[in-house]
């Protein structure tokens, strides 16, 4: 066997143990080649104190936590004659590092042409540079949903180059974070990130569930944070197996562990060395590095992130916080759950089986390590994924898989973030609130997704037209799905404008009218309502049908026709029955003339009535649609003359079918006077050839809503409204000096000014 074939052999039997895979203490080495003299070899150590005295040594542990048992190091020839010395059982993996990393380098070029002839990208490992390539490809190929989004530079001053890819704005929605390679070495790291940016912005537009999910979610890719590092692995006198940044510590010793290096349990002993020399080394303070700080300043100045996988290898794990202690986090549950989702996820693609879990349950406790970062300062959940692997150097024919089975947690989480809160009204919105007492009503929140922090649903509300909101944490009094909002009392003047919303546990921020505070609920202010007349088409009060149709005329009933060619399937208020024009199955709609609909008389003798009925048109069937229209009209002289109240237009929205509930504050009219003559008639015609004419109404209601909230009223009373003209109106005004402001403009002459000064004065103490 040719002798770097028998290597490549070797390297593929070792047998990994997994949650050993990282860098203990390591004293430094100095060759001119890191590697020159170096021998990879597998010993078997009894003892905590021998694996002490081989580190003494020099020898570089290819294992976290170095401990008893099988392990893989790094020796040079003496130390490895050192270790047999010993005793110790060793087993020469590699007996030419350097020879071995360049089989490797070889072994990658030649996958890479041959993927490169078939425009597969992920037949081996990539550089920095072709890395950075790839995703300006993306940039460049989809510039409507990728976009550059760098978190800036490592110490050597090599960009930390991301892409945004998402539709809309920045911000605009929750966002993932998904990057790779803080360890130098774990080459795979840097794949999958990458090949998840590509599936996601090829997908966009011609996947529907990636075109959904990003719909609703913005992702965040950098797959290099430790570009240096990553950078010295592949150069030329440089280290196959470095881990760390390239920190010069001024010890003969170079490198930080960007992952010991972070703000959360900084340098607290679980796996973290003072040590400059160690690959564990922790810097010289949370987020020395500048390659850190700029992932810690990326993630502040997006508040809407709200997941986050850092990418690792190798062990096939998915680890959950906390890394440095095994006290379960405040949001374990949730967290544990969207675990065993990604590590379901990632089983479904080719079987691999990546086990999920926190401290240390699968694997060593770590200090300082970012995803708890991310978490602990954030909120937003931090995973790490150990990936596929038995050393590093992972076969590059494992890319592939590996990062196609990473795409699935990539996309659980995406699901998980993107699954909106569906913010519901079981009994409806409140139209009005009242003078006297709050008005309370129920919302229910519910979806698969991320769910509401406790405290975090709350009812916003303004009422004096401010745009400043009071926010009011909702009752949730069984603990489910099921929330009381309520409302406070309000004035006669006031403009009720509120919202909801639903924070949740990782911070995502859901709100009904999801365009709010832009857009809000609104409501009147009410003291009291009294119905004056009410028809809901059950019975027939006195309506009279005339009008020259040859047929289709105004009749009464549940409907027959079965919706078949725009007439109603079924009434508007729920009652049952209603009046529509002809109720037969088949033909049924108006031809030749007109069809007129006239109420009996009614009492409308005091103001601030409002009128209000359902009303179905449709006139979009036949031959020549879109040609006749639907009037609504009324009298105040039980029918002797009439005035037009609404006319739908042949070619108007609603006039393609359709319940319509529309509302008519009759002092507003023109031509309205309160009188109890009052008549209403409901006209459908066919005057045009060709055009299906169906026609129905139903749900009549005239109902006085009055508000008297003993606040007496007066113009110059224009500062809050409290009844008492004083310095606080005078100030007012002076505020508004020179505008048009309705309030202030107490003479209604369209600006503030020195007359309006002086009515305030006259009227100056109580309304
Ligand atoms: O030690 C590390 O930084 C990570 N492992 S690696 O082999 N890639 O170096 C693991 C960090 C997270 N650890 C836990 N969550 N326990
Ligand atoms: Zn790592």
């Amino acid at each position: 066997m040719h002798k770097n074939l028998l290597l490549i052999t070797l390297l593929a039997a070792w047998i990994g143990t997994p949650g050993s895979n990282c860098l203990a203490e390591a004293v430094p080495h100095v060759h001119h080649h890191p590697l020159a003299n170096d021998n990879i070899l597998s010993i078997v150590v009894d003892d905590d104190q021998l694996v002490r005295v081989l580190m003494d040594e020099g020898l570089r542990p290819l294992a976290c936590r170095p401990g008893p048992g099988v392990g893989h190091w790094l020796a040079n020839d003496s130390q490895l004659a050192f270790a047999r010395r010993l005793g110790m059982p060793v087993e020469v993996l590699v007996d030419d590092v350097p020879a071995h990393v360049e089989a490797e380098r070889r072994a990658n070029e030649e996958a890479k042409s041959e993927g490169a002839a078939r425009g597969d990208w992920y037949t081996a490992y990539h550089t920095f540079e072709e890395i950075h390539a790839r995703l300006d490809g993306l940039i460049a190929m989809y510039p409507d949903h990728v976009h550059a989004a760098d978190a800036g530079a490592s110490l050597e001053g090599r960009d930390i180059r991301g892409v945004r890819i998402g539709t809309g704005e920045a911000g605009s929605k929750p966002a993932l974070l998904f990057n790779g390679c803080q360890h130098a070495r774990e080459w795979v790291a840097t794949m999958v990130p990458t090949y998840a940016a590509d599936e996601l912005a090829a997908g966009y537009g011609s996947d529907a569930r990636i075109t959904a999910l990003l719909q609703l979610v913005d992702v965040y890719i950098i797959p290099v944070v430790n570009p240096d590092g990553y950078y010295y692995t592949y150069a030329s006198g440089g280290d196959r197996f470095w881990r760390k940044n390239r920190r010069n510590n001024g010890t003969g010793c170079y490198g930080v562990d960007l992952n010991r290096n972070w703000g959360v349990d900084w340098n607290g002993s679980e796996s973290t060395s003072e040590n400059t020399c160690s690959d564990i080394y922790v810097g010289s303070g949370p987020f020395s590095e500048p390659e850190s700080a700029a992932m810690r300043d990326f993630i502040l100045a997006r508040p809407n992130i709200v997941g986050h996988i850092d990418f690792h290898s190798y062990a096939e794990v998915i680890l959950q916080p906390w890394a440095y202690t095994n006290v379960l986090p405040p949001d374990h549950d949730e967290i544990d759950a969207l675990g065993e989702d990604m590590s379901q996820a990632i089983l479904g693609v080719h079987g691999t089986y990546y086990p999920h879990g926190g401290g240390d349950d699968l694997l060593y406790l770590a200090s300082g390590v970012f995803p708890d970062w991310t978490y602990g300062e954030t909120g937003a959940f931090g995973y790490t994924i150990e990936l596929r692997g038995t050393s590093f150097e992972l076969p590059a024919s494992q890319i592939r898989p590996t990062c196609e089975e990473n795409l699935e947690a990539v996309l659980a989480m995406m699901e998980w973030a993107g699954v909106p809160l569906d913010i519901e009204f079981p009994d409806g919105l409140p139209t009005n609130i009242h003078t006297q007492d709050g008005t309370t009503f129920s919302v229910r929140i519910s979806g698969d997704g991320d769910p509401p922090a406790t405290g975090g649903v709350t009812l916003n509300w303004s009422y004096d037209g401010s745009g400043n909101f009071n926010e009011g944490v909702l009752e949730n009094p069984g603990g489910g799905n099921d929330y009381i909002a309520e409302l406070p009392s309000g004035d006669c003047d006031d403009t009720p404008a509120f919202y909801i919303e639903v924070e949740t546990i990782s911070g995502g921020v859901f709100r009904e009218p999801a365009t709010a505070p832009d857009d809000t609920f609104t409501a009147g202010v009410i003291t009291s309502i009294t119905t004056t007349f009410e028809d809901d088409g059950q019975t027939d009060p006195g309506w009279t049908v005339s009008g020259d149709a040859t047929d289709g005329q105004w009749s009464r009933g549940v409907p027959a026709g079965g919706g078949d060619r725009g007439d109603p399937p079924n009434d508007g208020d729920g009652s049952g029955a209603c009046w529509l024009t002809d109720n037969v199955d088949g033909n049924s709609d108006v031809d030749g003339g007109s069809t007129i609909l006239t109420s009996p008389q009614l009492d409308a003798g005091q103001a601030g009535l409002t009128l209000s009925y359902w009303r179905w048109f449709s006139n979009n069937f036949g031959a020549g649609p879109d040609e006749d229209s639907f009037l609504v009209d009324f009298s105040n002289n039980n029918g002797v003359t009439w005035y037009q109240l609404e006319v739908v237009a042949p070619d108007a929205p609603d006039s393609s079918g359709g319940w319509y509930n529309v509302s008519h504050d009759l002092d507003g009219i023109p031509g309205f006077v309160p009188g109890t003559e009052f008549r209403l008639r409901f006209t459908a015609e066919d005057l045009g050839q060709g055009s299906v004419v169906e026609a129905g109404i139903d749900g009549v209601l005239i109902e006085a809503i009055t508000c008297d909230d003993g606040n007496v009223d007066c113009p110059e009373d224009c500062a809050g409204n409290d009844g008492i003209v004083n310095v606080n109106d005078l100030l007012a005004v002076i505020a508004a000096w020179g505008s048009s402001d309705a309030a202030c403009d107490i003479n209604d002459d369209g600006v503030v000014d020195v007359n309006d000064l002086l009515m305030i004065i006259g009227a100056w103490g109580d309304c």
